[in-house]
């Protein structure tokens, strides 16, 4: 159930070539929500920023008291402030599929054989 204090004011920490971040700002704009976006040089990260809970890691999601960082408790926790539309499919094999998928793109964001198994299963991923 999400929150009965929910956050307003969000800033996202996050840098355009992080495949993390983008997971998140993916579920974002799905959900609609309004953010402010501090793009993170990450090859100079602010002292600022380096200081948060996050230490400096991206994607992270900060707001008046609170702070969420890592991609799946990120896009857990955004599914559960704003539960419409779901991020998942309401069926369990199709759910599974979304996170086999989504567990792939992190760890192996260019990889073929994902390309190729998508092609195979006549998908346009
Ligand atoms: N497990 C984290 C990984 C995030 C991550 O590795 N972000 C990179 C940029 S793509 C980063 O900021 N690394 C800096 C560090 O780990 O100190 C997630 O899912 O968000």
């Amino acid at each position: 159930m999400p929150s009965t204090n929910r956050p307003t004011a969000l800033t996202l920490y996050s840098a355009v070539a992080c495949n993390y971040s983008q997971r998140t700002r993916i579920a974002l704009a799905l959900k609609g929500t309004k953010v402010d976006v501090v793009e993170v040089d990450l090859l100079d990260r602010p002292a600022a920023f380096m200081a948060t809970p996050a230490r400096g890691t991206v994607p992270a999601l900060e707001w008046d008291g609170g702070f969420v960082y890592g991609s799946s408790t990120l896009n857990e926790f955004i599914d559960e402030q704003w539960p419409d539309p779901p991020l998942l499919p309401g069926d369990i094999l199709q759910r599974a599929d979304a996170r086999s998928w989504v567990s792939l793109k992190m760890h192996r964001p260019r990889s073929p054989e994902a390309d190729i198994g998508s092609a195979n299963r006549g998908e346009s991923r």
